[in-house]
């Protein structure tokens, strides 16, 4: 008989980068409810503060630290706090700004994406994978995008990102295969989050208008593929998993209701 996981986490500590909200947010508190202890990084300290006591009762530990991945001394002030010597990466933190053609972007927002959809989230990975190496194993999640399978227009860079993340991701999965180190990408399309709103710089009525007339995705949905992901046993890789609201049929294909 073939029965569902009914597995925990307990025992197990994650780092979680980008927790102050939405999928990041969301992912912290599943990690909690399996037993999870938690390392969660995002700008906002409050989010933090507020995060870490909405989670006490679940008895975890909870360790926060409010850093800005994109400053240069983001990755030495995790490592002082030891939020590196973890089991679980969530590499959730980045986002889209703008949706601008390549002939009329703003630079300073092309620089912003790479600084945390790429770089941080390599150099993250980079800290913790020779610790994961040497505890003899651990779990990497990279939170893509479908627009790491398919670029769109106005989504230049968003896309480069995502496409340089999988890459990454891929090389890195091969590199370690056989050593417990489990390497898996979560590719969600439309997530109603802080997402857009971010991406349209704070216009809440073009945030909206992403998502009128169907049902997108929540910050749950896609914590659900990240916990089902690592819930597998130890040698099951789920490499990658691409999850899209139903009324979304690929990149730029909504069916809305009228
Ligand atoms: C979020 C999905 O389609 O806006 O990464 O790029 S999409």
């Amino acid at each position: 008989m073939l029965n569902v996981l009914n597995t925990r986490l307990d025992g197990r500590r994650a780092l979680v980068t980008g927790a102050s909200s939405g999928i990041g947010r969301a992912t912290a508190q599943g990690l909690a409810g399996l037993g999870c202890d938690l390392a969660v990084v995002a700008r906002r300290a409050e989010r933090l503060e507020a995060l870490r006591r909405e989670l006490a009762p679940t008895g975890v530990q909870v360790d926060t630290l409010a850093v800005d991945l994109s400053t240069p001394d983001a990755i030495a002030r995790m490592d002082t706090a030891g939020f590196f010597d973890v089991d679980i990466l969530i590499n959730n933190a980045g986002g889209a700004l703008g949706k601008d053609a390549v002939a009329t972007a703003d630079v300073a927002e092309w620089r912003a994406m790479i600084d945390v959809n790429v770089t941080a989230a390599f150099l993250v990975t980079r800290a913790v994978v020779p610790r994961m190496l040497a505890r003899g194993g651990g779990d990497i999640v990279a939170i893509s995008s479908i627009a790491g399978h398919i670029p769109y227009e106005g989504g230049s860079v968003y896309c480069a990102t995502k496409h340089a993340l999988r890459a990454f991701c891929t090389a890195l999965r091969r590199e370690t295969a056989g050593q417990d180190l489990r390497v898996v990408q979560v590719s969600p399309g439309m997530v109603d989050t802080e997402f857009s709103a971010v991406r349209f710089r704070g216009d809440q009525t073009a945030a909206d208008a992403v998502y009128a007339g169907m049902t997108p995705l929540s910050a749950e949905d896609v914590a659900r593929q990240i916990l089902w992901a690592l819930l597998q046993p130890r040698h099951v890789n789920l490499d990658e998993v691409m999850v899209m609201a139903s009324a979304q049929g690929g990149v730029g294909k909504v069916v809305r209701r009228q």
